[in-house]
């Protein structure tokens, strides 16, 4: 049997650097995509110095790919012609390169700030309506929307996660990542979920852990097979002491980029 080859763009960003090791399996052979330098561990990962940008560097990057992961781009606030660029026309180059090389299934990372207007009410849906909070976060929203365009003219299987905060403990955010937390642990049994579920279609779903404050709705995730296994109220205790968000902070999904300033890198 041929090795199963996915395509992960932006391997060296934050989400990338903690799903590389653990989205190794024997019989998966990972080709790393990304702008910064990598060096392969073994023959089961392949370097890609590239641009999602660069149409012919991704067509070629997509050959013989069977599922890829799109977490390229850029991860937080940023001028709205370098978000246009690299998140929204870099996303359209993505798909269009996987689409031309017959690569099925596309998993596309979204974010909270697709929504970050609205309120932090109880058991969010993973399917409601963008309410972006920043340039960033209507990048992310035309993400979700390319990739439900993608599904329904060429039958790709796409499925788009609404990522928390992906980091190695909810400890640098403060007592917002008590809500928001992935942990990488969850992140990966996420991913190989989204990589495994037969025929999903086009699906939108939350990427958090099962954390005791959550109040994004997990059963969309669930029905793919996702199964968290950790919660953020183990860090509850070490962030007592942090100021709480106050004002637009609190109230809304995306917390302080709701009242970061527009256009400007943070
Ligand atoms: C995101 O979308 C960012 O990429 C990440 O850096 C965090 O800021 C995260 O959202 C968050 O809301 O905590």
């Amino acid at each position: 049997m041929t090795d199963q080859r996915v395509l992960i763009t932006g391997s060296a960003g934050v989400v990338g650097t903690l799903m590389r090791p653990r989205l190794k399996r024997d019989g998966r052979v990972l080709r790393l995509l990304d702008l910064a330098p990598q060096t392969a561990s073994d023959a089961s990962e392949e370097i890609v110095t590239a641009s999602v940008t660069d149409a012919e560097a991704m067509a070629s990057a997509c050959e013989g790919v069977d599922a890829l992961i799109h977490l390229g781009g850029h991860s937080r606030e940023n001028s709205w012609e370098a978000t246009l660029d690299v998140n929204i026309n870099g996303t359209q180059t993505v798909l269009e390169a996987a689409r031309a090389a017959g690569v099925s299934r596309v998993i596309l990372a979204s974010s909270n700030h697709a929504v970050g207007f609205r309120r932090n009410d109880s058991d969010l849906p993973a399917d409601s309506s963008p309410r972006p909070d920043t340039y960033y976060g209507v990048s992310k929203a035309a993400i979700e929307a390319l990739g439900s365009l993608y599904h329904s003219r060429f039958g790709m299987d796409v499925i788009v996660i609404r990522i928390g905060s992906c980091f190695e403990t909810p400890l640098p955010l403060g007592p917002r990542g008590l809500t928001t937390w992935l942990s990488p642990d969850d992140g990966a049994r996420l991913f190989e979920a989204c990589l495994s579920a037969p025929s999903p279609g086009y699906r939108l779903i939350w990427g958090v852990s099962d954390n005791t404050r959550r109040i994004y709705s997990l059963s969309e995730a669930e029905a793919l097979g996702y199964k968290s296994l950790d919660d953020a109220e183990v860090y509850a205790e070490q962030l007592a002491s942090k100021p709480a968000p106050t004002g637009a902070a609190a109230e809304y999904v995306g917390g302080p980029f709701c009242t970061a300033p527009l256009g400007v890198f943070n």
